[in-house]
């Protein structure tokens, strides 16, 4: 199914007074220039979508089909195709390796070509057995005390590489379920070593323009222990394997409570943030659409990577990814809903005024910080995120576009109600 452009721009037109009235609003609180940078700014924002959250995920207690999902790599890039015509915001796929290998590789890059997608971070797999897998992950990938399935788990990331050559991707991100379920089932020190040891190997393979992403969880799937716990020992094996190597930090992945704004300027300052996974949660890693639980967090996440990509050269720019999973939305809605709170939270970001804040700080009058940071947050950045799809084409309200569109019902008429994407 492929919408076509008048039907975005015929929706749009209904909107258009009330568009300019919001945004001549905006213009009453925020300069001209700003303004015009912050629309510029997210426009050229792009996030990847990851091919598995395409389909409804379920649960380890039932999975509900949602109709018309994709049942092959090619469905999966139309449907991202889909959610960047009307967002203009998704122009890229974060690949699952061996889910979503490509049988036609040369068709495969024409038809994300085609749809304006790139592909962004590869991804490995060593937590599930493959049919025909001469060893099994049970004990351990790339930790493992078994040498033959550290030798597999390598040979596996290497070969994702090579796909990810053929794709055009950059970098390889490695989340690692390694760990033990109960104490004593394995000792620290060997397991990180070999963790270690084998990332260098994987490392070694890295083409000279690549990057390798480095997540860290602190439980799930084993709950006693997982080998790479946190941002500390993704941040050490980072700078054991070298400089292009980085800590991937996915929301979900921290325990309730954690200051994570304060370990994205952390790695920022220290020049080895890689990579974001967005999601939110209320209780783990509940990969729920990003925004919908702590958006304020959010926010203060980002004001922290603003700052860092305005202060910090020394850190690369960054591989952005949600990461979710969908029970009972329509996954497409769902990251629909996802784009757009990743860009309010940037955009709000981006209004903070750091002059203002450097000299609240330096005054130590704590009142005024949070006031600023406050009233950034508290503006209906919405004007601008919509200014900055209408100038590319995109929808003036990408969720009520879909909606009119009726684009589930068109996938399902062609896709069947039974499809069944490889995912989780
Ligand atoms: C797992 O919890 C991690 O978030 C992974 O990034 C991701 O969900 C997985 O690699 C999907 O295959
Ligand atoms: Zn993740
Ligand atoms: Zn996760
Ligand atoms: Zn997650």
């Amino acid at each position: 199914m492929r919408i076509q452009q008048e039907q975005i721009d015929a929706l749009n037109r209904q909107q258009d007074s009330f568009h300019r009235q919001q945004l001549d609003g905006l213009r009453t609180l925020y300069e001209e220039k700003r303004m015009a940078q912050t629309i510029q700014k997210l426009a050229d924002f792009q996030v990847a979508l990851p091919s598995w959250a395409l389909g409804a995920g379920g649960t380890r207690f039932g999975r509900f089909s949602y109709g018309g999902e994709p049942g092959n790599l090619e469905q999966k890039i139309e449907d991202i195709g889909l959610i960047h015509q009307l967002t203009r915001t998704a122009g890229a796929v974060s690949l699952h390796i061996p889910w979503d290998i490509p049988e036609d590789v040369a068709a495969i890059r024409q038809l994300a070509d085609e749809l304006g997608i790139s592909f962004d971070a590869m991804n490995s797999n060593t937590f599930q057995d493959q049919a025909g897998a001469g060893e099994s992950y049970r004990n351990g990938s790339l930790s493992s005390v078994h040498r033959a399935a550290r030798e597999q788990a390598i040979a596996h990331n290497i070969e994702v590489i090579r796909i990810g050559e053929q794709l055009g991707s950059k970098s390889l991100t490695v989340w690692l379920a390694d760990g033990a379920s109960f104490p004593g089932q394995y000792n620290f020190q060997t397991v990180l070593q070999h963790t270690e040891d084998s990332l260098k190997h994987i490392y070694s393979e890295l083409p000279d323009d690549w990057k390798l992403l480095i997540e860290y969880k602190p439980y799930e799937p084993h709950f006693y222990s997982t080998v790479i716990q946190d941002w500390g020992t993704s941040f050490a094996l980072a700078n054991a394997c070298g400089e292009k190597a980085f800590t991937l930090v996915d929301l979900g992945h921290h325990l309730p409570n954690t200051n994570i704004e304060q370990i994205v300027a952390t790695l920022m300052k220290k020049g080895k943030l890689g990579g974001f996974h967005f999601n939110d949660s209320k209780y783990g890693d509940d990969d729920l659409t990003v925004g919908a639980i702590k958006p304020y967090n959010l926010f203060l996440i980002f004001n922290e990577l603003v700052y860092g990509m305005e202060n910090n050269p020394q850190n690369p720019d960054l591989a952005w990814m949600i990461d979710a999973s969908h029970n009972i939305k329509d996954p497409l809605e769902d990251l629909i809903q996802s784009l757009e709170a990743i860009l309010i939270a940037y955009a709000q970001a981006l209004l903070v005024d750091r002059n203002a804040l450097f000299t609240a700080q330096q005054e130590s009058d704590v009142v005024r910080c949070q006031e600023i940071l406050q009233h950034a947050y508290r503006t209906d950045v919405r004007p601008l995120l919509r200014e900055a799809r209408l100038r590319a084409g995109g929808a003036f309200d990408p969720l009520e576009t879909y909606r009119s569109l009726e684009v589930r019902k068109q996938l399902v008429k062609e896709r069947g109600s039974s499809t069944r994407a490889t995912g989780l």
